[in-house]
């Protein structure tokens, strides 16, 4: 388990709209219906500061934010994060789901930024406290379906989806290159239905961890 604690940490990934919010959403009601105790989060944020550290990432319009700067922001919201609310809940034995978590920092700053991704996993480990998911599920989309979705939402482009498609592509088949390299992130077809996607997150979870969860998990609809 994570940094030998007893709960489960598990994270959602992808680009802008790939429905990592709506899955932590439906597996948050799931792990309530099956009285599995649990924490939800997302990233950046999650604590006081790291809620207002998300607010000047994705809003802050007076200047640029250098992509050095952007990383320890993130940063200074990640290690609050994981020491206020990860950790704690791990202690407790929870199931804690976070929407992004450290491969986003590796997708956006190091592949989409262009940040050096080995000294970006060092900072994060510093930044974590050396705390790793469990299991990280990567929902992938197309860049162009995601931002169709958000669009049909009536969404506002924050200062991400300003860098436009190419940066995107670019956090995309980051992605995409990270996912061949790490065991712990299983690639999921993110294009499929919500329900879809949501019977096969709870079977993959249910699966990984059949100690933590009643054999009603993973049967249909939970
Ligand atoms: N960031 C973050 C970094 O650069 N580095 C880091 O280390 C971290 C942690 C956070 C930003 O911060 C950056 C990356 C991000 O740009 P955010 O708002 O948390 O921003 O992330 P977004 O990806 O922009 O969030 P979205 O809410 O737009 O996307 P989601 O959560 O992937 O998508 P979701 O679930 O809200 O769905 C979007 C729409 O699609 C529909 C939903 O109903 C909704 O309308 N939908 C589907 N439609 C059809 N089929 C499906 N399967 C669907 N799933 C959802």
């Amino acid at each position: 388990m994570a940094g030998g604690t007893t709960g489960i940490f598990v994270v959602l990934e992808g680009v802008e709209g790939a429905g990592k919010t709506t899955q932590v959403e439906l597996l948050r009601q799931r792990l309530e219906r099956a009285g599995v105790a649990h924490t939800v989060g997302r990233e950046p944020g999650g604590t006081e500061l790291g809620e207002a550290l998300r607010t000047i990432l994705l809003e802050f319009s007076q200047g640029e934010i250098l992509p050095e700067s952007e990383l320890l922001l993130i940063l200074a919201a990640r290690a609050a994060f994981v020491r206020e609310i990860v950790g704690p809940a791990l202690e407790r034995g929870h199931v804690v789901v976070v929407d992004r978590f450290e491969l986003s920092t590796l997708a956006y700053q190091g592949f989409g930024r262009g940040l050096d991704v080995e000294e970006l996993e060092t900072l994060n480990r510093f930044a974590t406290g050396g705390l790793r998911p469990d299991l990280t599920l990567l929902l992938d989309v197309p860049v162009e379906q995601g931002r169709a979705r958000q669009e049909r939402d009536g969404k506002e482009r924050d200062r991400f989806e300003a860098g436009g498609d190419p940066f995107l592509e670019r956090v995309r088949e980051g992605y995409n290159t990270l996912v061949r390299r790490r065991e712990d992130v299983i690639l999921l077809d993110g294009t499929l239905r919500s329900e879809e996607v949501h019977e096969r997150v709870a079977g993959l979870i249910g699966s990984r961890f059949p100690e933590r969860f009643p054999e009603t998990f993973t049967t249909a609809s939970g």
